[in-house]
């Protein structure tokens, strides 16, 4: 499903203000104050990242961050992290992020973060990403988020990076967003255990042949490199015995194994990850096919 023609014909216009101290500017709309709006590079392959910001209500109503879109991102969900019996689990707020009056809620790396899903491009440091946030009151508030190198932890001045960025990436091509094809659905999440966190994709995502493409982060965040990967797919509901297969390396950070879910609806994913001979982490995650 990952084809490097695919990924960039993609539909995005990433600038990049060369020679310009870029970091984004603070974002006022209302009585909201978005600062320190800020995304990852993205490792080679990836079509997911996240993105980071504090975002501050100076009102006196609460308000509600609704969805978050992007223009090169299939789709954008704001997740928050959550701990349960010790393994860190991700889900989306659905009902959006609440902010009271007053407060600063911050999306920082390690916890509630907006999640960009299928990427069309890979995102470099330096570069600029457009995403519109809407709000419950304050409605569409369009924001820059100062792409940092893979890795990072916290925005940091772009004047250095940005001078190191080549020039032409600013001419990207805007082209119109690809149509959302029913093929171009993957369903996405990710697991979390203490020591590794794999971002899975299952394409497409729907009941039949289905790929799935793992990628693995260390707790920092950082591409994590393991000796193997070996995925379990169960269905319990409907009495299906778990299958499990071995997925093969396609990058250092990257594995990718076909395997088949014929019913549609709830399925149990498992990743047992061989981090060294001695070490493994084991992940389950239910997963929704169409
Ligand atoms: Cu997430």
């Amino acid at each position: 499903m990952i084809s490097s023609k695919r990924a960039f014909a993609g539909a995005v216009v990433l600038t990049c203000l060369a020679g310009v101290p870029a970091f984004a500017a603070d974002t006022t709309s209302g009585d909201l104050v978005i600062t320190r709006a800020w995304s990852r590079a993205t490792p080679g392959g990836a079509r997911v990242a996240g993105g980071y910001l504090t975002i501050e209500n100076r009102g006196r109503a609460p308000e509600r961050l609704q969805a978050a879109s992007a223009a090169h991102a299939l789709r954008t969900e704001i997740h928050e992290m959550t701990v349960n019996d010790g393994v860190m689990t991700m889900r989306a707020l659905d009902r959006g992020l609440v902010i009271a009056p007053g407060q600063i809620v911050t999306l920082a790396p390690g916890g509630g973060h907006l999640m960009f899903i299928g990427l069309d491009v890979p995102l470099h440091a330096g570069d600029q990403m457009p995403v519109t946030l809407s709000f419950e009151h304050a409605g569409a508030v369009k924001v820059t988020l100062d792409v940092q190198a893979i890795g990072a932890q916290a925005p940091e001045s772009m004047a250095t990076t940005a001078a190191a960025e080549p020039a032409h990436r600013a001419e990207q091509a805007a082209v119109p967003a690809a149509a959302t094809s029913d093929a171009d659905e993957s369903f996405f999440t990710h697991l979390h255990a203490e020591k590794a966190m794999a971002n899975v994709t299952v394409s497409p995502g729907r009941a039949g042949p289905v790929e799935i493409a793992i990628q693995l982060e260390d707790a920092n965040e950082l591409p994590l490199s393991a000796d193997a990967v070996a995925v379990t797919l169960g269905n319990p509901e409907h009495g299906v015995a778990p299958i499990t297969a071995n997925a093969e390396r396609v990058g250092n950070d990257q594995w990718r194994v076909r395997m088949s879910a014929p019913l549609s609806g709830r399925w149990s994913l498992g990743l047992d990850i061989r981090i060294t001979p001695k070490d493994a982490v084991n992940v389950v995650s239910p997963i929704l096919l169409r």
